[in-house]
C-alpha cells in the first residue's frame, strides 16, 4: 500500500508491509510468560466497633485514593456513639470504605472497610461476601466493641486476625494480654499495630494474608 501511515508505520517497525499488521511484534519477556507471577487479587475486610481506626486504617495503605463514605456526625448520635476514646472524631463510615494496596509486586490487596454504628451492620454481609479474610480492629479502652465483629466472623468461619490500634496516650498492653481478654484462641495472630503508620498495616495486612493461607484447606 502507498499510504503514508504504511509508510511510516513500516519504517518505524520495521515490520512486514501487510497493512493487516497493526501492533509491532516484541520478543515476550520472561517475566511475560511466568504464570506463577500473575498478579493475584483478594479481597480482605477491615471490621471493628465505632471509631476504632478502620478508615485510617485503609487511607494511611491505599495505593489509590481512598472511596469514603463519610457523613458529619451530629449531636443526634450523643446518645448511641460514645466519642470519649476520640474526641476529635467528626465524621462516621455510612456505608464503607474502600482501598487497595499491591503486596511483592504480585499480590492485590482489595481492602473493605465496615461501618462502625450499629445500625449499619446489616450491610456486613454484603460487604464479606468472596473475602479471604478479616481485620478486626481493637482498642483496649473499648475492648467489648469489638464483639461483635469477633462473633460475626467467628460464626461465618471466616479467617480473622486482630490488630489492636494503639491510641495515644492509651495504655501499652502485651499481645498474649489481649489474646487472653478477648479469649482469642491461640493460633489466630494478635497484634499491636497503628493504623496510621502504613508499615504496621502492611505487617497486619502480611499477617492476615498468611493465616488465611493456614487455614484454607489445599
Ligand atoms: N491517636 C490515634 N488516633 C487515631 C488512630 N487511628 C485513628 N485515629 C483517630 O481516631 C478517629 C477514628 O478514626 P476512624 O478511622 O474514622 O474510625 P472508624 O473505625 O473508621 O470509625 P467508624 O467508621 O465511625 O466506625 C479519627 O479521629 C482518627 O484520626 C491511632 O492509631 N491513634
Ligand atoms: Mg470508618
Amino acid at each position: 500500500m502507498d499510504s503514508a501511515v504504511s509508510d511510516v508505520s513500516d519504517a518505524t517497525r520495521g515490520v512486514s508491509d501487510s497493512p493487516l499488521v497493526a501492533a509491532p511484534e516484541e520478543p515476550m519477556q520472561p517475566w511475560q510468560a511466568d504464570r506463577t507471577r500473575a498478579p493475584i487479587a483478594t479481597k480482605i475486610v477491615v471490621a471493628g466497633g465505632f471509631g476504632v481506626g478502620k478508615t485510617t486504617l485503609v487511607s494511611s495503605v491505599s495505593e489509590i485514593t481512598p472511596l469514603q463514605t463519610e457523613a458529619l456526625m451530629t449531636e443526634a448520635s450523643e446518645e448511641t456513639d460514645d466519642l470519649t476514646g476520640t474526641p476529635d472524631k467528626r465524621t462516621t463510615t455510612v456505608a464503607m470504605d474502600f482501598g487497595r494496596i499491591t503486596l511483592d509486586d504480585d499480590l492485590v490487596l482489595y481492602l473493605f472497610g465496615t461501618p462502625g454504628q450499629q445500625r449499619f451492620w446489616f450491610m456486613w454481609d454484603d460487604i464479606v461476601r468472596g473475602a479471604i479474610g478479616a481485620v478486626v480492629m481493637a482498642d483496649t479502652r473499648r475492648l467489648k466493641d469489638c464483639f461483635p465483629a469477633l462473633d460475626y466472623f467467628e460464626s461465618c468461619g471466616l479467617p480473622y486476625v486482630v490488630a489492636v490500634n494503639h491510641f495515644d496516650g492509651s495504655e501499652l498492653y502485651e499481645p498474649e494480654d489481649v489474646r487472653e481478654a478477648l479469649t482469642i484462641p491461640a493460633h489466630i495472630p494478635v497484634m499491636i499495630m497503628d493504623a496510621r503508620r502504613r508499615i504496621s498495616v502492611i505487617e497486619t495486612l502480611l499477617s492476615l494474608v498468611g493465616h488465611a493461607l493456614d487455614e484454607t484447606p489445599e
